[in-house]
């Protein structure tokens, strides 16, 4: 039982709503399952009682076929109906209510499904990038978001549980969405389109953070990167470029340029890495720019050996870019 309720709360449950879209599906989900399941227990004990009387009076005399007829169509006709035609509707009003556009002002996220990981480009008015992260979605609570979701590879899903449903990204096409989260809080979104060995670990965080949190974030996030200052930042510096490193991924402010990979460029300010996949901590880092096939194996980042003296000044480096 505790482990049945357990799936009603968390950061990653549609049962336990942080949003207005998330709360009307919780509110079409309850009735759905209440009256699903007061039907099922209806038709087994039907069951039951027409077995047993079938049981018990073997030779009792068959229904008229005029009373018959009424049974089917009282019976098989108007009650399913009357029970699946309020949810059709219900369903197809919510699904309006949630779908629909936000307001022309309302701020723009891009937001790229890759293999197996979330690019998230944050844009002006006139739909220009201006701050570029992976794998943390910030928004401020209580406004209207648009969302345009696209693939560079195969169909992924974009689902925040407790903020809004699903909607699909599918390459060469892109989809608009719109969310708003009521309540402050971080939650989990997952990939919920089977993508590819590692559709498992193609998760994001959601921040819902109050409008001037978000303000201070987003300015953090449109800066270029913190420049090296230590000899020790300078040397991991040298050995990001000299590694490989800056062919697939870019910290803005240097030349690093990649675009294989996540931008870097405030990795230090992320609670996770890789998809929310492991904590961004300097242990975990290290592991995962030694064996990133170990830890996820097949993504597209290869493993990268270095001597423990270079490996130390990277991880300073990279844990300098706040
Ligand atoms: C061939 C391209 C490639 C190279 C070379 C590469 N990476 Fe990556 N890197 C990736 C990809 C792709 C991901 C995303 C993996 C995932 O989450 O599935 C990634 C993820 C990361 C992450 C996690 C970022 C986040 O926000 O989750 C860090 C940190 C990172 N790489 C650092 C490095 C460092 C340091 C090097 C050099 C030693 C390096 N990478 C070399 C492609 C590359
Ligand atoms: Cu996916």
């Amino acid at each position: 039982m505790v482990s049945l309720l357990s799936g009603c709360s968390g950061i990653q449950s549609a049962l336990d709503p942080a949003g207005s879209a998330a709360q009307l599906i919780a509110d079409l989900w309850w009735p759905t399952l209440i009256v699903a399941t007061l039907v099922t227990v209806l038709v087994l004990v039907l069951l039951l009682v027409a077995v047993t009387r079938a049981l018990r009076h073997r030779s009792a005399r068959p229904l008229s076929s005029r009373q018959s007829r009424n049974l089917v169509i009282a019976g098989g006709i108007i009650l399913p109906l009357s029970v699946t035609i309020p949810f059709a509707l219900s369903s197809f009003s919510i699904g309006r209510t949630i779908h629909a556009p936000p307001p022309e002002d309302a701020m723009t996220i891009e937001v790229i499904g890759k293999r197996w990981w979330w690019e998230i480009h944050y844009l002006d008015e006139s739909g220009n990038r201006i701050a570029t992260t992976a794998n943390e979605l910030h928004v401020p609570v209580g406004e209207p978001v648009r969302l345009l979701l696209k693939s560079d590879n195969v169909i992924h899903s974009f689902w925040v549980p407790n903020i809004q449903g699903k909607t699909d990204m599918i390459p060469g096409r892109e989809n608009v969405t719109s969310l708003v989260a009521d309540e402050p809080g971080v939650y989990r979104g997952q990939c919920a389109e089977y993508c590819g060995t590692q559709h498992a670990l193609m998760a994001f965080l959601f921040v819902a953070e109050t409008p001037e949190e978000f303000a201070d974030w987003l300015e953090r996030q449109e800066q270029p990167a913190a420049k090296p200052v230590t000899d020790r930042e300078v040397w991991g510096q040298e050995v990001f470029a000299d590694a490989g490193c800056a062919d697939c991924h870019t910290i803005r402010g240097t030349r690093a340029d990649g675009e294989d990979g996540p931008d870097l460029t405030h990795l230090a300010g992320r609670r996770t890495l890789a998809a929310a996949t492991v904590p961004n901590r300097i242990g975990h880092l290290g592991g995962w720019i030694t064996d990133p096939q170990h830890i996820k194996p097949e993504s597209l980042m290869p493993s990268t050996e270095l001597t423990p003296d270079d490996l130390q000044a990277l991880l300073s480096y990279l844990e300098s870019l706040e």
